[in-house]
C-alpha cells in the first residue's frame, strides 16, 4: 500500500480467495487458486485490509465463523456477498461467462447475448455496490477487480458514494470490431468511465479500449499524461493505464529453494532421467489453447521421430466451470486426444503425455515447475498468464526454456527471451518444441537469467505500488516499455 499506509485497501472481486466445501460436521476451507488470487492474496496478507466477494457457494447457512477463522490465518478480513441460485445463473454463468469472458477474449461466436443475463448482471453489481457502502469507510481505497464487476462504478455513482475507487481488468480488452458486437456496449463502456482509474494488463488492451471509446463516445477528450491517459468526460477525469500484473517473486523462489520441493523435484527427475519434461499448466478453458497444443506435440513427434522417448508433456488441467456443458465437452475432447496420442506413440518405459486432471498443492506445483526442462504455454488469448512467470521464477538453476504464445499478455514483457509461438500454427509450435529441446545450456541460462531479472524487478509489489501511485498521485511507476509496439513489426 502507499508509503504512508493511511488508507485501508479494500479488494472487491467476484470470488473470495477461499474455496468452501461442506464437510461432515463443519465447512472445510482451502485457499482458492487462479491468477487473481495468486496475485492479490500476498498483497493483502502483507498489508492487511478487507476482501469483499462471493463465497462461491449458494447456502442458507451462516458461514461467518469458518470465514472468520480463515481470515485471521491470512491476516485480513473477509466480507461475503451472498448470491441466490438465480443470481449465479444470470450474473455469473450467464453474463460473466457466456458474454463477457468469450467476447473480451475475442470469441464472439461463443457468446449468448440473453437480455435477462444483463438484467441480473446489473442487479448483482448493485448488490456488490451496496455491500461496499455497508462495510467500508470514506477513507478506504476501493479496488474492484475483473470483468464480473464492470458496472460497480456506475452503481456506486447511483448510490452517490463518496469513495475513492479504481478498477483492474485481468483479461484482455478487444478491438472495436469485436467489442461493438455487444448489445450493451455503451452501458459497459460508460460504466467503466465511472471509476477514477482503470487499469489494463498491456498497452494493446489500453489502446483497444481507447479505440472503442472513440467509436462509441467520440465527444470524450483524452491526453497522454506521463504513463497514463487522462480522459475528460463531462466534469470528471478518468485515468487509464497499463499495469502488467505479476507474482510474489520472493515467495515463489523461497518455496522453489526449500528442502521439501528439492526433494520432490529430485524424485520426479529420477523417473525422467533421459527425458526432458515439457510442462503445461492450465485451468480447463477454451482460451488456453490445449487441443492446439496437443496437436502440436503430435506433430512434433511425427515430424521429428528422434524426439520420441526423449520428451514427455506433463499436462496439468485444473478443474474449472465443470457444470457448464461446453467445458465438459472440452474436457472430453482433451482426454480423447491424450488417449489417441499416447496410444500412437507409447513405448515400454516411455509415455508422451502424463495427464493430471485436478488441483495440486502449491508445493507440488512448484516441484513440477522445477523438474521441467521446458514450459509450453500456448493460450489463444490471455490477459497475462502467471504460469509463464511462475515457471521462470521457480527455475532458479536457470536451465529451462519458455515457449510462449504471442497472444499471452506476458509476451509483451518476456518476448525477447521466450521462444514465441503463434498457438494456431501447429507446425510452428512443433518446431519450437524441437528448438527448445536442442537449445544449448549456455543459451538457456542466458535467456532464463534475463527473464527472471525482468520478473524480479516488476513483481507483484511493484504492480501494487504502481497502481496505487496512479490512484493517489495521478502518475504510474514506469514499467519497462511494453514490447508489443516494437515487437509486432518484427513478425514475418
Ligand atoms: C486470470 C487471467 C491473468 C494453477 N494450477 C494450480 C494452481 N494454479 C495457479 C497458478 C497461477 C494461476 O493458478 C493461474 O493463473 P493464470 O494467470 O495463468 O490464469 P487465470 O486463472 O486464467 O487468471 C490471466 C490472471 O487472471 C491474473 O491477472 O494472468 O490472464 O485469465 O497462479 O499457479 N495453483 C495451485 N494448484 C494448482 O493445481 N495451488
Amino acid at each position: 500500500m502507499r508509503a504512508d499506509h493511511s488508507h485501508r485497501l479494500v479488494i472487491v472481486s467476484n470470488r473470495l480467495p477461499v474455496v468452501l466445501k461442506a464437510g461432515e460436521n463443519d465447512w472445510e476451507l482451502k485457499p482458492g487458486s487462479g491468477g487473481l488470487v495468486t496475485a492479490l492474496a500476498p498483497v493483502l496478507s502483507r498489508n492487511g485490509g478487507l476482501w469483499i466477494g462471493w463465497p462461491g457457494t449458494v447456502t442458507d447457512e451462516d458461514i461467518s465463523e469458518p470465514m472468520q477463522r480463515f481470515a485471521e490465518e491470512q491476516g485480513y478480513s473477509l466480507h461475503p456477498v451472498y448470491l441466490s441460485h438465480e443470481d449465479v445463473q444470470g450474473y455469473y454463468y450467464g453474463f460473466s461467462n457466456e458474454v463477457l469472458w468469450p467476447l473480451l477474449h475475442g470469441f464472439h461466436t461463443r457468446c449468448s447475448f440473453e437480455p435477462w443475463y444483463w438484467e441480473k448482471y446489473q442487479e448483482v453489481n448493485r448488490m456488490f455496490a451496496r455491500e461496499i457502502m455497508r462495510s467500508t469507510r470514506e477513507d478506504d481505497y476501493i479496488w474492484i477487480h475483473d470483468y464480473h464487476l464492470l458496472d460497480v462504478g456506475a452503481e456506486l455513482k447511483a448510490l452517490q458514494a463518496d469513495r475513492k475507487c479504481g478498477f483492474f481488468l485481468h483479461i484482455p480488452f478487444p478491438s472495436p470490431e469485436i467489442f461493438l458486437k455487444l448489445p450493451w456496449r455503451r452501458e459497459i463502456l460508460s460504466g467503466m468511465l465511472d471509476f477514477e482509474l482503470v487499469g489494463f494488463q498491456t498497452q494493446a488492451d489500453t489502446i483497444n479500449f481507447l479505440h472503442c471509446l472513440r467509436a462509441l463516445c467520440p465527444w470524450v477528450d483524452h491526453e497522454e499524461w506521463g504513463n497514463l491517459l487522462r480522459i475528460q468526460c463531462e466534469n470528471r477525469t478518468v485515468n487509464v493505464g497499463c499495469f502488467p500484473i505479476s507474482i510474489d517473486f520472493e515467495q515463489f523462489e523461497e518455496q522453489a529453494r526449500s528442502k521439501e520441493v528439492e526433494h520432490k523435484t529430485a524424485k520426479l527427475n529420477l523417473f525422467h532421467q533421459d527425458q526432458q519434461l515439457i510442462l503445461g499448466v492450465d485451468r480447463l478453458d477454451y482460451t488456453k489453447g490445449i487441443p492446439e497444443r496437443l496437436m502440436a506435440l503430435d506433430k512434433a513427434l511425427s515430424l521429428y521421430p528422434e524426439l520420441r522417448g526423449r520428451i514427455s508433456l506433463l499436462q496439468l488441467l485444473v478443474p474449472s466451470r465443470e457444470e457448464v456443458a461446453e467445458y465438459q465437452a472440452l474436457k472430453e475432447e482433451i482426454e480423447r486426444m491424450v488417449g489417441e496420442i499416447n496410444g500412437r506413440y507409447t513405448q515400454p518405459g516411455w509415455i508422451p503425455i502424463h495427464y493430471l486432471y485436478r488441483s495440486l498443492e502449491r508445493q507440488e506445483l512448484v516441484s513440477f515447475y522445477q523438474a521441467s526442462g521446458m514450459a509450453l504455454i500456448t493460450p489463444l488469448w490471455d490477459g497475462m498468464n502467471l504460469v509463464a512467470k511462475e515457471y521462470c521464477v521457480c527455475n532458479h538453476r536457470e536451465d529451462g526454456a519458455l515457449i510462449l504464445s504471442e497472444f499471452a499478455g506476458a509476451a509483451s514483457q518476456l518476448y525477447e527471451d521466450a521462444i514465441l509461438v503463434n498457438p494456431y500454427d501447429v507446425n510452428g509450435v512443433a518446431e519450437a518444441i524441437r528448438r527448445g529441446f536442442y537449445m544449448h545450456l549456455s543459451e538457456r541460462q542466458a535467456r532464463m537469467s534475463r527473464l527472471r531479472s525482468i520478473i524480479r524487478t516488476y513483481d507483484i509489489h511493484f504492480w501494487l505500488e504502481s497502481f496505487l501511485k496512479a490512484a493517489f498521485e495521478g502518475q504510474a511507476l514506469e514499467f519497462p516499455r511494453d514490447g508489443l509496439r516494437s515487437y509486432l513489426p518484427k513478425i514475418g
